[in-house]
Order: structure tokens, then C-alpha cells, then sequence
């Protein structure tokens, strides 16, 4: 079972998910936040970088609709997301996995420069890619920033990662990784 606070947050990532808002996860939401970063990368629709993170967001997709599509209507509403959840959060091992996964992506997409560590302008641009203001990525960014070294690193995302998935300490700084959620 979910908790209240596991709720809450997961419910915020379902609406970061639905980038057209029509209350369901499905491909074209995918395509969206491809499009948003292709053009804020400045990549053109041909290149290389660019075909390789739409496989790996379709394959994302792809992944999710068999795994948390149980009615098998090719979309993901919010019950099928916090049914999802709620499983993977129970099976220690798919957990691991799944927010390795989800840090690996992040990097893979957002870390521009590819140093190994998240900036604020990497930052901002993931912000930006769920249409999420750069104001609000900046105050978030700093929390998240435990070490204050003005850079995120893999470690920090991942120990932020199980805050904001499993954790359920209201005052833990990773619950707000995807923005406020009440
Ligand atoms: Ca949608
Ligand atoms: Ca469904
Ligand atoms: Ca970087
Ligand atoms: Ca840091």
C-alpha cells in the first residue's frame, strides 16, 4: 500500500508524465518531452543524438505499457500508474532497477556537457523539457544540491531518487525532485 506522502508524489509525476494533460500517459506524451529537448539541444530531427534518445523514450514507453497498462487499452490513467507504483515499490529488486534506470535516463538526456554531474542549465533544461519554469528549477535545484558544490552528481540523484520514490520523510528535500506536489 502506498502511503499518503508516496501518493501525493506520485500522483504529481503522472501529471509531468501526461505532458498533453488528457489524463493518460501514452506515446504522444513521450514524443513531447523528446521534442522539447531535440529543440533545446538544438539537434536536428536526422541527427544521430537525436533518433537515439527517441528510441530510448519509446522503448521507455514501450516498457511501462506492458508493465503498468493492466487494463491493456494502450494508455496509462492514474490508478494503472499508482497500481504500477505500488508493485514496483514492493519488489526490492525491480525497485533497484527502476531507479537505476530512471537516473541513468536522466543523465543520459540532461547532462549536456556529459562531466558526470547535473548544472543548474542541465538542470533547467530538464525542468523546461516537462514544462516546468526555470525559477522553479533553480529553488529546487539548490535543495536538492545537498553537498552545495553547485552540481548534482549521480549519487546525489540516486540517494534523491529513493527519497522521492520510496521515501515517505515529509521533510526530505528529494520528495520535491519533479516540483512541489500538494
Ligand atoms: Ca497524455
Ligand atoms: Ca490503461
Ligand atoms: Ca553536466
Ligand atoms: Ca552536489
Amino acid at each position: 500500500m502506498l502511503t499518503d506522502l508516496q501518493r501525493k508524489k506520485l500522483t504529481r509525476y503522472f501529471h509531468l508524465y501526461d505532458r498533453d494533460g488528457d489524463g493518460n500517459i501514452g506515446p504522444a506524451d513521450f514524443e513531447r518531452v523528446v521534442e522539447n529537448v531535440r529543440i533545446m539541444s538544438g539537434l536536428s530531427p536526422e541527427s544521430h543524438r537525436h533518433q537515439g534518445l527517441r528510441r530510448t523514450y519509446l522503448a521507455r514507453w514501450e516498457s511501462l505499457r506492458r508493465s503498468a497498462d493492466a487494463d491493456q487499452d494502450g494508455r496509462i490513467d492514474v490508478s494503472d500508474w499508482l497500481a504500477y507504483w505500488d508493485g514496483v515499490l514492493q519488489a526490492d529488486d525491480r525497485y533497484q532497477a527502476e531507479v537505476a534506470s530512471v537516473v541513468r535516463r536522466l543523465f543520459d538526456f540532461f547532462d549536456a556537457d556529459q562531466d558526470g554531474y547535473i548544472g543548474l542549465h542541465e538542470f533547467s533544461d530538464l525542468y523546461a523539457s516537462y514544462g516546468l519554469s526555470s525559477a522553479l528549477a533553480r529553488s529546487i535545484f539548490t535543495d536538492l544540491d545537498v553537498n552545495h558544490d553547485g552540481m548534482i552528481s549521480r549519487q546525489e540523484l540516486l540517494d534523491i531518487g529513493h527519497h522521492f520514490y520510496r521515501g515517505d520523510d515529509p521533510s526530505a528535500p528529494g520528495n520535491r525532485l519533479f516540483g512541489p506536489y500538494d
